[in-house]
């Protein structure tokens, strides 16, 4: 009797071992997926970086960093849309880049301002 309950004790801690094992292997994987937060600068009216690549999925948030400018960004594609409307200093805007394919970001305010987006 006394065996058993040992015995299912040790049953019970390899349990719990093994749950806590796969726990960090699973958000092992999530920290190693890849930083999908691609922070691009709107910053003296120009995008920086002026490239970037993504897999499909993957999001980049642009940031307006020029103290006195309001900034626009906006994608006109077949596969999708996006307008983010006014983007005001220390304002930030998220767009998401559904497909695979080769996109711009303009903004409408200054026409010159251009990101391509490559995505994977
Ligand atoms: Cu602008």
């Amino acid at each position: 009797m006394v065996q058993m309950l040992n015995n299912n004790r040790k049953f019970l801690t390899m349990i719990l071992l093994g749950t806590a094992v796969s726990l960090a292997v699973v958000s092992g994987a999530i920290a190693s997926l890849p930083d999908s937060d691609h922070v691009i600068s709107q910053k003296g009216k120009q995008f920086g970086p002026r490239d970037v690549f993504l897999r499909s999925g993957e999001h980049v948030t642009i940031v307006n960093d020029d103290a006195n400018f309001v900034h626009h960004a906006y994608v006109e594609s077949e596969a999708f849309a996006f307008d983010s409307g006014d983007i005001e200093p220390g304002a930030k805007a998220v767009i998401t880049f559904p497909k695979e394919g080769d996109f711009i970001v303009l903004c409408g305010i200054h026409p010159k301002m251009k990101l391509a987006v490559h995505v994977e």
